[in-house]
Order: C-alpha cells, then structure tokens, then sequence
C-alpha cells in the first residue's frame, strides 16, 4: 500500500512542481473563445487516453505519436490504476452546435474535447497540439482553459501548383499534416499545365511518357531559367496508387484534395503528346520556360472533348470530394480567331465571339461533370462570356470576379492575387531570393479580408471561404517551398478560421514567433523575413 501510495506521489500524477509558470495559449488559428484558469494539467506516462463512442481511435494515436515527437512524453492508451488523470475525446453535436467545432477544457486532472462531429474531435486535439511546447522532457504542462471554438469559413483552401516543380509524396504528406494543424481542410492540387502533366492517366500513356517532362530541346531558351540549364530531363508524375493513397492520407486529417486539370489554356504538355488535339496540331513542346502560352486546346475538334471527358473520368474516380476545378485561367484566343474548326463551331453554336467559345467550352465539361456528380470549379476568367449554372468561381485577378459571381448567386473561393499570393515576395530586399513580381508581406496576408465590403448579407453566404494559392516557379526545392509558404499560411489559417474582429497583427507576430520552434521540430523550415528590419 504505501509503496503504490509512494508511486503515485512519484509519479507526480496532477500536481506540478512548484515554480513552474503556467504556459500561456499561442494559438493559430485563435480560437473563437478561450479562458485560462490558472491550473495545470501534467501529461506524462501516467495520463489515460479515452476515446469516447462513435470515434475512431486513429487521431488519438496520431495525437500520442504527436506528443512523443515534440516532447518526449509516452502518453498511455488505457486506464490503469495510476493512470487517474484523462484525456477524454468524445462526440456530442448539441454541446457544440456548429459544425467541425469543438470544446476544449482542462482542468488539473482531466483534459476534454467535445467534438460536434469527428472533425471537431480532430481540430479541439489540433489545439490541444499546439499547446505542447517543444522540448524534452517526461512531462509536459498544459495550461487549464476553457476554449470554444469552430470555423468562420467552411472553405479552407491551400493550392499547391506541381507542374512547374515536382514535389515527392512524402513532402505533400508532410505539408498536409501542416495544413491539418493549422485547421485548413481543403488542398487544391494543380496537377497540369504547361511545364508537366502530374497525374497518372491509364487511357492516355503518352501524357506519362511525354507530357510529364519539359522538352529538352527546348533548354537553353533564352527564357529559361538559370537553374534549368542543367540540360537533365525534368518531370515525373503520381501514379493513381500514389493520389489513392494521399486522398486517403489526407481524408484522415480531415482535408478534401481538389485536384485541377487545367483547360482550355495551359496546355502545352497534353498538346506535346497529342498534338491533334491544338488548332495547328503541332509540333508542340512542354514549356521549359514560364509564362502563358498561345497553343491551347482547339474548341472545334470533337477529339478535344473525347480526350477531356475520358481525362476527367479517370480523375473523378480518384477524388471523392464534390469539386473538380478545371482551370479555365489565361486562355489566349490567339489559335481559336484563326482556327477554321472553331470559327466554325462558333457559327454552328450562334456564339458572338471567342470569348463565348470558351464559355461553350467550359459549360460543356461543366455538363460531364454533372453526368459524374461533380461541382465545376474554375478561375474567374470562365466568368467571360457566361458562367454555367453551378459553377463556382474562385476570384483569383482581384475580388471582382468574385464579387460578380456572388451576385449571380453562385458560390465562391476568394484567392485575390494581391493579397494571398504565396510565390510573391515577401519582402522588399533586392538580395531576397527570386519570387514572382508581385509583393504580399505576412502582414497584408494577415489583414486580408475574404468578404468584399460590397455584398449584401445575401450575397456574402456566397463567398464558402478563402484559400492562398502557392505557384511554383521559383521553388524548385521543397526547402524553398518552405520559406514561401511559412508562416504566410498561418495568416491563411487565421483568416480563414477566426472570427474578423479578433485580428491584431502583433499579437499575432508575437504568436507566429512561438510556432517557429515547433514547425523547426516537425521538419519544416519557416522564413523569418518577419524580422527583417526597415522592410
Ligand atoms: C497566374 S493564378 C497563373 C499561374 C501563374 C501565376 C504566377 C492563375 C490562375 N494563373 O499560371 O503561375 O500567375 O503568379
């Protein structure tokens, strides 16, 4: 008896040892509403992890390999004798009406999240993370609070463009475990256009042996970029096993892939392997350089269209979530003005220009996705000329596309260029390293607005979300992915998830600082241009 009484005292089971501060709450996002109430709660070896009914156990594993990671803690998975203190996970969408929301409280001996669903379950231990400060130690302090909180934006979207540089799966999985922890749950996956086709299509070979690398002839171009004078072949692609897998991936952290097959423009790798399928038929080369290029999918051949829809059935099957984006950005009508097939099509279809053409286009696959029950999801340019019915716009040239769109009552992703553009620089030094022209600092990023001042509150529910869109031209490294997207995605984060009248840049600035050490401990390497002086 008194060795197990001496035991328990050892073990320290809910008490703290004198002086140790209570760790304060650097949240990203922050959430809706939290209180600290000055006790403590010491997760050791000796806290019993609970998984409530209706649950799967699976994110509470995940949660006790997180805490190994950052600490050095052992958290158990059973109730046993010493193991008095919990951590409850459990369901109850009444406790918490909205959905993927959560309450959070901990007290000294007890730590419990209350999910509405499974993903409020997921965000209230994503908190619960991030409450873990890095170190090693056996035990670990979680500050007592009280937190409720869920999202302000259904759409948390982040892009990732893998055609100008390729990433390796297990980079995306990484990134997706981030995007998780950072409570954005949709990831946009820009799988072709001109400089690579990404994505494994079992009908149409040549779009792996071909498509999926930039044209070596053309290397040398005197627009190509220093570091693709190499003269290697440059390219790959995912294999459906590999999208499967990451689709599964991802779905355990609550997050939807959008994969984007861009059309009609930003064609160049498709049209390099079939070159029937452009007005001049070709030859065509899978760009080697950046830019928007004049070749693009003809609208008056029939093969286009055979081609498109079979590409997009393979793809729908692939990706259970609602939306296919399919680009529908930067469409020169450059071929189309003097294509006889489209000037055809054009008298055929009573279409007044070639702007119209496009529309046709777009409205036609837009009715395939429909046959797959799928939702069009596209870039704002396929605003010209008319929009499909259905069709949601992501206003990515400014807020007006999307502005447009919400008053035709169609629903839309706001992603202006100016404001959450991630391959813009960050700073203004000239010795920086090479970004795309445009400048979007952490703190323009920050105090980005998704809901144009301009709608009525009618209009407004039309906007689902925001999401911050990552081109990768200039990050042929993951390390120089990193440096683009962190901490700028947590701006994201907050924007997209915490209530607008909380935002306060150095509060923020203060919070970002904390999370540095955690993303370094987790294998990704932030910028810290935040700190550069006189920018
Ligand atoms: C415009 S944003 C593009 C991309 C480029 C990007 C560079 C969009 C829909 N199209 O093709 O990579 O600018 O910032």
């Amino acid at each position: 008896r008194l060795i197990l009484l001496l035991l328990v005292l050892l073990g320290g089971v809910g008490t703290m040892p004198t002086g140790w501060a209570q760790p304060a709450l650097s949240l990203i996002p922050r959430p809706v509403q939290a209180t600290t109430t000055g006790q403590v709660f010491v997760l050791s070896r000796h806290t019993a992890l609970q998984v409530g009914p209706g649950l799967s156990a699976e994110p509470a594993t995940r949660f006790r390999q997180y805490v190994q990671q950052m600490s050095r803690v052992e958290i158990g998975l059973k109730s046993t004798k010493r193991r008095t203190d919990v951590l409850v996970l459990q369901l109850d969408s009444t406790a918490v009406p909205q959905p993927e929301g959560y309450k959070l409280t901990i007290d000294s001996r007890r730590v419990t999240v209350t999910g509405h669903d499974e993903a409020g379950v997921f965000y209230g231990l994503q908190t619960l993370s991030q409450l873990v400060p890095p170190g090693k130690a056996d035990r670990v302090a979680l500050p007592g609070c009280t937190i409720t909180d869920y999202p302000r934006f259904a759409y948390r979207g982040m892009h990732l463009d893998v055609s100008r540089h390729l990433f390796p799966v297990d980079t995306l999985k990484k990134w997706l475990d981030v995007l998780a922890f950072y409570k954005i749950n949709t990831f946009h996956w820009h799988l072709t256009d001109d400089q690579g086709w990404r994505i494994e299509i079992k009908k149409y070979p040549r779009l792996q042996t071909v498509a999926a690398f930039r044209d070596e002839t053309l290397i040398g171009h005197k627009r190509d970029l220093p570091h693709r004078f190499d003269g290697q072949r440059y390219g790959g692609y995912y294999s459906q096993e590999e999208v499967r897998d990451l689709v599964r991936y991802a779905a355990q952290r609550h997050i939807t892939i959008i994969p984007e097959i861009e059309l009609p423009g930003h064609a160049s790798a498709a049209l390099t392997a079939y070159p029937e399928l452009g007005c001049t038929g070709g030859p065509y080369h899978t760009a080697t350089f950046w830019g928007v290029f004049d070749d693009v999918y003809c609208a008056g051949n029939e093969a286009t269209f055979a081609f498109l829809t079979d590409v997009l059935d393979e793809v729908a099957a692939l990706f259970p979530g609602q939306y296919l984006h399919i680009g529908g950005d930067e469409c020169p009508k450059t071929r189309w003005k003097v294509c006889p097939k489209c000037q055809r099509r054009i008298q055929e279809e009573h279409l007044r220009d070639e702007r119209e053409l496009q529309s046709y286009f777009v409205r036609r696959i837009s009715r395939h996705l429909a046959t797959l029950n799928k939702r069009l999801l596209g870039w704002d340019e396929i605003l010209e000329g008319g929009l499909p019915p259905a069709a949601t716009v992501m206003s990515w040239t400014g807020e007006q596309g999307g502005i447009e769109a919400a008053r035709l009552g169609h629903d839309v992703v706001m992603t202006p260029e100016k404001q959450v553009y991630l391959d813009y620089f960050q700073t203004l030094y000239p010795t920086d390293s090479l970004a795309a022209g445009g400048y979007t600092p952490l703190r323009r990023l920050y105090r980005y607005e998704p809901v144009p001042a301009e709608l009525t509150p009618a209009q407004a529910r039309h906007v689902r979300g925001v999401q911050a869109n990552v081109w990768t031209e200039y990050m042929p490294t993951a390390g120089k992915l990193e440096y683009m997207v962190f901490p700028r995605l947590l701006a994201l984060s907050e924007i997209a998830w915490s209530p607008r009248a909380e935002r306060d840049y150095p509060a923020f600035l203060q919070r970002v600082r904390t999370h540095d050490p955690v993303l370094r401990r987790r294998g990704v390497a932030p910028s810290r241009t935040y700190d550069w002086v006189n920018d």
